[in-house]
C-alpha cells in the first residue's frame, strides 16, 4: 500500500486530495496544526479511529517552521509521496505577516526537501510543492505558460517563488523525484472563506436571508482564471505518477472578472444586478428578484460596496493559464467550468444561510462574520 504525507491537510485542497488518495487505495498521513479549538471541519467526515485495525486515515501534530517535528514525522511514516499543499495562502495576509509568510511558504519547503534527503529518501519519496500563478503577478506574456517569466507581486508570491526553485534545485542537485504544480486559481464549497470567490457566495447567501447588510469588496476588475478544487488536486496526483519529473501549468484558459463573478452569484439567488458608480464609490443594486431565494431583498436595495481596506499595496491584475502541457503530456483537462463551480458554491452557501436563518428565527443566535 503506498503511504502519503499531506501538508496541508486541513484546507481546501488537502481535503480533497486526501478523499481522492484514499479511494485510489492509500494510507494519507496529514499535518495538523495545534489550534485553541477544532480545526478539522474539512476532514472530519474521512477521520478514522486510530484504535480501528487498519485505519488508513491518520493525522500528526505538526507545522512548516518546526524542522525537528517534520523531519521525526518523515521518519515515522517514510512516505512514498509528500504533498506540500501547507501555506499562509492568503495574499493579502502576506503584506500583513511578510516573514511568518516566507517562514512557512518559503523556509518551510526547504525544511521538508532537507528532511527527505537527510533522512537518504531521495530515492524512494516524491515530492509536490503548491506552487502559484502568483508567482507571474506582473505579467510578461499572456496566457502565461511554463516558460513566462515570473515577477511576483507579494511577499506571498516572493516566498512561493523561492519554493519554487528549491524544489527545482533538489531536483537537479539530488535527483529527487519533485514537481511544481504552477497551480492557477481553484475554488469550491470548501474554499476558506475570506477568498473572493467564497466571500461573495457565502456573503449574498448571508445577504439574500437578512444575515448581513452587505457585501464589502476590493478590486473587483481584477481577472482570474478559476478552476475546481476537485479537478486540480487529481491533476497533483499524476504529476507524481510520470516516469521524470516536470513542472505543469494547472488552468482552464478560460478568464472572468471578480465583477462578473459577483453578478453569477446573484443571479444564482434569482438576483439581477445593476452596477453603479465608479472607482470606491461603485455599488451593485438589486435591479430584479425572481424566485423565492432572496427573501430579504427588494429591488434598489444596495447589495455590494467598495472598501479600500480590501485594496493590496501591488495587485495582480489579470492571470490567464495556458494548460497545453497538462493537456498533451498527462491527458488532464478539467471538468467543472468557472460557471459551474459558482452555482454549486452559491448553493451549499444558502443551504448553510438558510440553517442560520432557521437557529435565528428560534433564538439561537449565530455569529456571521463580515470579515474578508
Ligand atoms: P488553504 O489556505 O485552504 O490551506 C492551507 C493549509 O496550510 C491549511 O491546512 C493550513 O492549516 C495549513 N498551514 C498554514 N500554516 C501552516 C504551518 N505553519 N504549518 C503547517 N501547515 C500550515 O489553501 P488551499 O488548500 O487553497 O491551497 C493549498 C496550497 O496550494 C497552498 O500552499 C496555496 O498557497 C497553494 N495554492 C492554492 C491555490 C488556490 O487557488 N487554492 C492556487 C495555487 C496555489 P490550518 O487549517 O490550521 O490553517
Ligand atoms: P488570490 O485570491 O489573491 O488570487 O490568491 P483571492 O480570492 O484572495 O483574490 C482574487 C482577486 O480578487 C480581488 N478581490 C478580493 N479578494 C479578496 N480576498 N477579498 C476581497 O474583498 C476582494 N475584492 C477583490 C483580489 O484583489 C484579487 O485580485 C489565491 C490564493 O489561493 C493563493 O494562495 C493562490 O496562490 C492564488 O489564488 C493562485
Amino acid at each position: 500500500m503506498k503511504k502519503a504525507l499531506i501538508t496541508g491537510i486541513t484546507g481546501q485542497d488537502g481535503s480533497y486530495l486526501a478523499e481522492f488518495l484514499l479511494e485510489k487505495g492509500y494510507e494519507v498521513h496529514g499535518i495538523k496544526r495545534r489550534a485553541s479549538s477544532f480545526n478539522t471541519q474539512r476532514v472530519d467526515h474521512i477521520y478514522e479511529d486510530p484504535h480501528v485495525d487498519n485505519a488508513r486515515f491518520k493525522l500528526h501534530y505538526g507545522d512548516l517552521t518546526d524542522t525537528s517535528n517534520l523531519t521525526r514525522i518523515l521518519q515515522d511514516i517514510e512516505p512514498d509521496e509528500v504533498y506540500n499543499l501547507g501555506a499562509q495562502s492568503h495574499v493579502a495576509v502576506s503584506f500583513e505577516a511578510p516573514e511568518y509568510t516566507a517562514d512557512v511558504d518559503a523556509t518551510g519547503t526547504l525544511r521538508l526537501l532537507e528532511a527527505i534527503r537527510f533522512l537518504g529518501l531521495e530515492k524512494k519519496t516524491r515530492f509536490y510543492q503548491a506552487s502559484t500563478s502568483e508567482l507571474y503577478g506582473k505579467v510578461q506574456e499572456i496566457p502565461q505558460r511554463e516558460t513566462t517569466p515570473f515577477h511576483p507581486r507579494s511577499p506571498y508570491a516572493v516566498a512561493k517563488l523561492y519554493a519554487y526553485w528549491i524544489t527545482v534545485n533538489y531536483r537537479e542537485a539530488y535527483g529527487l523525484y519533485a514537481c511544481n504544480g504552477i497551480l492557477f486559481n481553484h475554488e469550491s464549497p470548501r474554499r476558506g472563506e475570506t477568498f473572493v470567490t467564497r466571500k461573495i457566495t457565502r456573503g449574498l447567501a448571508n445577504i439574500a436571508l437578512g444575515l448581513e447588510p452587505c457585501l464589502y469588496m476590493g478590486n473587483i476588475d481584477s481577472l482570474r482564471d478559476w478552476g475546481h478544487a476537485k479537478d486540480y488536486v487529481r491533476m497533483q496526483w499524476m504529476m507524481l505518477q510520470q516516469d521524470a519529473p516536470e513542472d505543469f501549468v494547472i488552468a482552464t484558459g478560460v478568464q472572468y472578472s471578480v465583477r462578473e463573478f459577483i453578478t453569477w452569484a446573484a443571479s444564482d439567488l434569482g438576483i439581477t444586478l445593476e452596477f453603479k458608480g465608479t472607482g470606491v464609490d461603485e455599488t451593485a443594486v438589486v435591479k430584479e428578484i425572481k424566485g423565492d431565494l432572496a427573501p430579504a431583498l427588494k429591488p434598489g436595495d444596495v447589495i455590494v460596496r467598495i472598501d479600500p481596506r480590501y485594496f493590496r499595496p501591488a495587485e495582480v491584475e489579470t492571470l490567464l493559464g495556458d494548460p497545453t502541457k497538462a493537456k498533451e503530456k498527462l491527458g488532464w483537462v478539467p471538468e467543472v467550468t468557472a460557471r459551474e463551480m459558482c452555482r454549486e458554491m452559491v448553493e451549499a452557501d444558502h443551504k448553510a444561510a438558510r440553517r442560520y436563518a432557521l437557529l435565528k428565527e428560534h433564538g439561537l443566535d449565530l455569529p456571521v462574520s463580515l470579515e474578508g
